[in-house]
């Protein structure tokens, strides 16, 4: 008995806003299909659909895709992601419910009885799970808040039991978002997991807990080479992209092939720089590559030259960070190397701010220019003198006016 495990398919994610990259994730779904010959179910862990309201091109490829399983007789059972659960009561996995080409799990209003879906009242409303032979698929969609209410219902009584849930668990996070922890898992023999887009597989108490990832590259953090040229060129290769198959509850990863997405970073300060560097980044990329590059530089960017390079890739998006110039500071020289010794002794004294101080130094600067009291005196003296010869010699003239002669 094997089953597939798939998540984040994002079908119908028109990435900036190109038409063409929608049919890269269509692509992608069709390819997954195409590889999961020979297992007796499906499971998709949420946000088949970018959209909750899907335009009727995606619903279409939806319905085609899942077709196939429809006529291999492969049920699929899946649960309703972020990106794609409705606020309203119907959301287009109801549709594809109504269709049979998916067994929607998840708490429900109206008690669902089918082929390989039966309902349990739990707390008013009603559980879809899901069973195939002896197996048995428990899950519900994204919920954001107050999840530990709802996980505490999802219980599993068959030992060949599958817990299915579109969530971030704390413990396997990259970033600061996520809604629940390892501990506030119910039992499970294999834990179907949804909503981080990287493939990730750990064991939880001897469960192995699964995220496929997303089958296409939903943003540039998902990129499928990064380069950055700053001083040296570096090529790092990202994560692969696919989906699980399970067997004996034993999963084992399985690419699919994707457009090249392209995470490119060049820095430079000079724009010429910039330019050279990235005509040497050119030889790496193909005619078929999305392209996202930021460029940092302390000098404007020259869009048109840059755009024209770069039109020999499928798709670009240019991004531009002005650097700012680093200021060269001029050496300030030591205080002994900019004062002579006796300034330097003269700030000693005027440390302290105070009238001592003060008299002190004013008695070191009389003593250095050989200023005496006396002479400071005389000083003073012979200017009075000066200036009263002057007043006498005005006087004299005015009173000589007013005689008349
Ligand atoms: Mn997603």
């Amino acid at each position: 008995m094997r089953f597939a495990h798939l998540a984040d398919i994002h079908l119908g994610y028109e990435q900036y806003n190109l038409p063409w990259r929608a049919e890269d994730f269509s692509k992608a779904f069709r390819d997954v299909v195409e590889k999961c010959k020979d297992v007796d179910f499906v499971l998709i862990a949420g946000d088949l659909f970018h959209r909750s309201s899907p335009n009727p091109k995606t619903l279409k490829d939806a319905v085609e895709i899942l077709w196939t399983f429809k006529d291999r007789e492969v049920p699929v059972f899946a649960i309703e992601g972020n990106h794609d659960r409705s606020g309203r009561e119907v959301s287009a996995y109801h549709l594809l419910e109504k269709l049979d080409l998916l067994n929607l799990l998840g708490f429900r209003r109206d008690r669902i009885e089918s082929e390989y879906v039966s309902s349990e009242k739990v707390d008013g409303v009603y559980l879809a799970k899901g069973f195939y032979k002896d197996f048995e698929i428990v899950g519900c969609g994204y919920i954001r808040w107050k999840t530990d209410k709802y996980l505490k219902f999802l219980k599993t009584s068959s030992n060949r039991s599958i817990l299915m849930l579109h969530q971030a668990v704390k413990e396997l996070s990259d970033d600061t978002s996520f809604e629940i922890t390892l501990d506030d898992l119910p039992e499970a023999k294999y834990y179907a997991m949804g909503h981080i887009h990287d493939f990730k597989k750990i064991k939880v108490d001897g469960s192995y807990l699964v995220y496929p990832g997303s089958i296409e590259r939903c943003d540039s953090k998902e990129a499928t080479i990064f380069i950055e040229y700053d001083e040296n060129l570096i090529v790092r290769e990202g994560a692969k992209k696919g989906f699980v198959l399970v067997e004996n509850f034993e999963p084992t990863f399985l690419e699919i092939d994707t457009r090249r997405l392209v995470n490119l970073k060049i820095s430079a300060k000079k724009y010429s720089e910039i330019e050279e560097k990235l005509t040497d980044v050119l030889k790496l990329l193909k005619s078929d590559d999305v392209v996202i590059v930021k460029f940092l530089s302390e000098e404007e960017l020259n869009v048109k030259k840059v755009s024209q390079l770069l039109s020999t890739v499928k798709h670009y998006e240019i991004r531009f960070e002005k650097i700012k110039k680093v200021l060269e500071y001029k050496s300030v020289p030591k205080e002994d190397e900019f004062f002579t010794d006796f300034e330097t002794k003269i700030l000693e004294v005027l440390k302290d701010y105070d009238d001592l101080s003060r008299r002190t130094a004013v008695e070191l600067i009389r003593s250095y220019f050989g200023i005496s009291d006396k002479k400071l005196l005389d000083e003073k003296e012979e200017k009075k003198v000066e200036k009263r010869e002057e007043v006498k010699k005005k006087v004299k003239r005015t009173l000589f006016d007013f005689l008349g002669d």
